[in-house]
């Protein structure tokens, strides 16, 4: 039988890797328990059908227990890119969202691309860090169309407590259905929505480049927020930076599981820890970004619990204050985010109370295992890119 989750982390402890509760924030409500498919085809008074009933999330493989994720060699097509995007960019129109994070596009087909395309996709992004391509026709491909073209870019993840789509686990819904009330019942708890992190950090290779397209979505609100982390990193003065080189933080599943089975939702894979480096280095950029978030990240291995909280606290509170290398992506119909979730950190808002439903869907190719190249003296500058 599968270890309980309690005994999965004592488990975990027993081999040193010590966790603590983190600060794990849910503010979702996208289980089986809630979910209305009826309402959701039919629509309601206030409320249209989904536009992409295709794309519900169903939770009809909770039974099936998913095996632990094996080791594979990822291969960064990023590196590989001509950096003047020849491809990528010959009838595009970018737009910098902010100075120093963001880029919104027009005039390019993502489903469109060639290898060589795909390619200057993975650079652009990484160095970009977030982009959001306007007028895609990805939201109408087949699914298994759009999932071919995210696995060019990694293996792609199997979210372990989220729904899917009927037959496609390795898509990742975010769904708040027509008359949702979550926004309403959750401000009686909490303050902010505000939850900063990198997906799935707790995996041994967690996700570099990554794909989210809008199906549904408020008229206003429900805005995504993403952070540069490599402009966090290099924010910090050099002595400082020199410091965080050499730490090792673990990140967990744990708590994320444990919520999932408290909501009736389900637990597809077993729960588990790893542990990173603090500081990563981007495969083709080279740049050095902080790799920590308050969803994921529970303790500096070899610090004790107060030292790891002291240092991650100011961490986590350097990122969630840095406006000034911060974006804010609108979303509208037919909008594509990329963004390269090694050297980002990012948020969903729950800032509309309309009841109106708000649907996507993510796919999620794995990348390397996260490593770290030795600190450089410098002047803390944000690398800036050309294209
Ligand atoms: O709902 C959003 O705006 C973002 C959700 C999210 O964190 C994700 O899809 O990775
Ligand atoms: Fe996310």
């Amino acid at each position: 039988m599968a270890p309980s989750l309690v005994e999965t982390a004592v488990e975990q402890q027993s081999l040193g890797y010590k966790t603590g509760v983190g600060q794990y924030k849910e503010p979702g409500n996208y289980e089986p328990k809630t979910f209305r498919k009826d309402l959701e085809l039919r629509g309601t008074e206030k409320h249209a059908p989904a536009r992409y009933p295709n794309y519900l999330p169903t939770w009809n493989n909770e039974t099936e227990k998913y095996a632990p994720l094996e080791p594979f060699q990822h291969t960064e097509h990023g590196k590989d890119a001509d950096p003047s995007f020849p491809n990528l960019l010959k009838d595009a129109k970018v737009e910098d969202i902010t100075a120093n994070i963001g880029a919104e596009v027009h005039g390019v087909q993502l489903s469109k691309l060639t290898d060589a395309g795909k390619d200057e996709l993975a650079l652009f992004v990484a160095q970009k860090k977030v982009v959001a391509f306007r007028d895609q026709d990805f939201a109408d491909l087949p699914i298994k169309d759009a999932l071919s073209i995210g696995a060019y870019f990694g293996r792609h993840h199997i979210h372990p407590a989220s729904g899917a789509p009927s037959g496609y686990p390795q898509v990742h819904l975010v769904h708040r259905g027509a008359d949702d009330t979550t926004a309403r019942d959750f401000f009686e708890e909490r303050i902010n929505s505000i939850t900063w992190h990198s997906d799935v950090t707790y995996e041994k290779q967690p996700p570099g480049t990554t794909f989210l397209y809008l199906l549904d979505g408020p008229a206003a609100g429900g805005d995504t927020l993403f952070a540069n982390q490599a402009a966090a990193y290099n924010r910090l003065s050099p002595e400082f930076r020199k410091r965080l080189h050499g730490l090792k933080v673990t990140h967990s599943a744990v708590e994320q599981a444990e919520q999932s089975k408290n909501r009736g939702g389900i637990v597809r894979r077993d729960p588990i820890t790893s542990i990173h480096p603090l500081v990563r280095t981007h495969p083709a950029t080279g740049e050095k970004a902080l790799f920590v978030n308050p969803q994921f990240s529970r303790r500096i291995v070899g610090y004790k619990k107060e030292e790891s909280d002291f240092l991650l606290n100011f961490l986590y509170d350097h990122i969630a204050k840095g406006q000034d290398f911060q974006a804010r992506v609108k979303w509208a119909p037919g909008t594509v985010v990329v963004w390269d979730n090694r050297v980002t950190a990012h948020s969903a808002l729950l800032d509309w109370d309309t009841g109106a439903r708000r649907h996507l869907a993510r796919i999620t190719p794995q990348a390397e295992a996260p490593f770290e190249t030795e600190f450089e003296e410098g002047n803390g500058a944000v690398q800036s890119f050309e294209y």
